[in-house]
């Protein structure tokens, strides 16, 4: 198994930490831009996450604890597909791949409509899953600008394959999406409910089946410092907010592996890589250190 080594791969951590045999974690870096409608490149996303990730502290002082300890290890970027369907067989394979040899998976994107092929891979592996996708789009449009593989029709994609799917953070719908949504129960939070209280906690949790995915569109968060996504929306989640919901869903639920999704790097701003990447490496704590 061909992986990254010290110093460039994730929290670029030497090599008795990031081997492929003793890590739980496998990081996935999917660098796959194809329907990007405003903003582009997100492709540079992934190695974005993964440089800013080198500048973080291991030790994680809600756990106090190093969380790295568990492994991490980084794979290469999967190669990209000319054709969507080929791109989403290979993140299939590579996700099933990884999910059989018992790792932790967590991919980096690129475009969100990669989702569809890890949810594949998660719900044979599990049978039953829920879809936890923070967004700001619900993203269920069963064909966008002529693909059923365009970053629009994402969650429709993943809502396909598990029928179970909760958003949260969302602000940005066409009325027929949220109809659809009604009419199928899939539980949308929206951004505006959910901004000023915790309330929505426990509901948005008992929805979830036990096993859970989570893919995290970073537009879900609030642009003020999530501005490097290609599709923002004002009035989105916040930081320490979103950590302790996270915390509570992989504390009473079993999340089987995650995707954070959209960065849109910007060399000028590089503070919402940072938060990304930070982000990753909260999850692998709350993940593993219960
Ligand atoms: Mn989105």
């Amino acid at each position: 198994m061909e992986y990254k080594r010290y110093p460039n791969n994730f929290l670029e951590l030497n090599d008795s930490l990031s081997g492929y045999k003793e890590s739980k974690v496998v990081i996935i870096p999917v660098p796959y831009e194809k329907t990007t409608t405003f903003v582009r490149g997100t492709k540079k996303g992934p190695q974005a996450m993964i440089e800013a990730s080198m500048a973080i502290q291991f030790y994680d002082e809600e756990l106090q604890k190093d969380a790295c300890n568990v492994g991490i290890c980084t794979l290469y970027s999967l190669k990209a597909k000319e054709k969507p369907q080929l791109m989403i067989d290979s993140i299939y394979k590579e996700v099933k791949s990884r999910v059989e040899d018992n790792k932790f998976p967590i991919i980096l994107g690129g475009e969100h409509s990669i989702t569809q092929g890890c949810v594949k891979a998660f719900a044979e592996k599990y049978g039953n899953i829920t879809v936890l996708q923070l967004d700001a789009h619900t993203d269920l449009a069963e064909e966008w600008n002529g693909s059923r593989f365009n970053h629009a029709c994402a969650a429709k994609r993943c809502f396909d394959i598990t029928k179970r799917i909760v958003q949260v953070g969302v602000r940005s719908a066409p009325i027929e999406e949220v109809e659809f949504a009604k009419k199928n129960g899939i539980g949308i939070f929206w951004a505006k409910d959910i901004a000023e209280n915790e309330k929505w906690h426990d509901k948005a949790i008992s929805r979830l089946s036990q096993n859970v995915y989570i893919t995290i569109d970073l537009d879900g968060f609030d642009p003020s410092f999530m501005p490097s996504v290609g599709n923002p929306e004002p009035g989105g989640l916040q930081y320490y907010p979103t950590l302790r919901f996270l915390k509570k869903v992989c504390r009473q639920r079993k999340v089987v592996g995650f995707d954070v999704v959209e960065l849109c790097p910007n060399k000028n701003n590089i503070s919402p890589d940072f938060t990304a990447a930070k982000l990753i490496y909260k999850m692998i704590g709350y993940i593993f250190f219960k």
